[in-house]
């Protein structure tokens, strides 16, 4: 079995698509296997909202969506549903501050599994650390239509205050991330980006992970540029 740890897991929060049914315009088996074509690092699977699927059909989705990242490992993370990760031996979960809280999630799912939690504030972060979580969902850094709750638009100055004061767990910006403001997310410190919209809407869903994928590596390079 894989073994996460800080180097490989923040590898795979790179370019990290999110969505669920609602958040596709054609099947989102299809939605996916593009996206993995275009080198998605890590996906979850977030079923939810008025028009999501319940029941035995989001289970069957759950498990078709994960066999497809198995089949081209890509971790595949459950949102929010502990029992659902468990049944499906997934690789993860994420849940919110409102969901179960992380150490009773580290603590039902197991060491071996990757735990990733949103923060909002330091202290949120500093709870989920100490909560056990492998690594943190920072935002909504920019506005976003995907999801109802959202609390208030963070910017990007929330994670650089995490890293200025010495947070070094993996994190990835979530909310409105977009291939024009995305660099900006990992200048103030995170590993990757979290993407619902921009990527699932896309009308060429491939070519726009690519593109995700050349901000993220052109990130890396221009930082070893200014270390050399
Ligand atoms: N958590 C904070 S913002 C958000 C979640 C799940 C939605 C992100 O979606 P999008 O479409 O990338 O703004
Ligand atoms: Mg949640």
């Amino acid at each position: 079995m894989t073994q996460y740890n800080s180097t490989n897991l923040s590898e795979s929060l790179k370019v990290y698509f999110i969505m669920g049914s609602m958040n596709c315009r054609k099947s989102p088996e299809e939605v996916l296997s593009e996206a993995i074509a275009g080198g998605i690092t890590m996906f979850q699977f977030r079923e939810k909202g008025p028009d999501a699927l319940t029941g035995d059909a989001q289970f069957e989705l759950a498990r078709r969506l994960q066999q497809i990242c198995r089949l081209n490992s890509v971790p595949f993370i459950v949102n929010d549903d502990i029992d659902l990760a468990i049944a499906l031996d997934a690789d993860g979960i994420h849940v919110g501050q409102d969901d179960e809280p992380a150490r009773s999630i580290r603590q039902q799912i197991g060491e071996k599994k990757i735990v990733g939690v949103s923060a909002h504030t330091l202290e949120e972060a500093q709870q989920a650390m100490a909560d056990g979580a492998d690594y943190l969902g920072i935002g909504p850094i920019y506005p976003t239509t995907s999801k109802d709750d959202a609390k208030e638009v963070q910017g990007t100055k929330i994670i650089e205050e995490l890293r200025d004061h010495g947070l070094t767990i993996p994190l990835v910006g979530i909310g409105g991330i977009t291939l024009t403001n995305a660099t900006p997310v990992l200048t103030a410190g995170a590993d990757g980006i979290s993407v619902i919209s921009a990527i699932a809407a896309a009308d060429d869903i491939s070519g726009t992970v690519k593109d995700f994928v050349r901000v993220v590596r052109g990130h890396i390079l221009e930082l070893r540029r200014l270390k050399a």
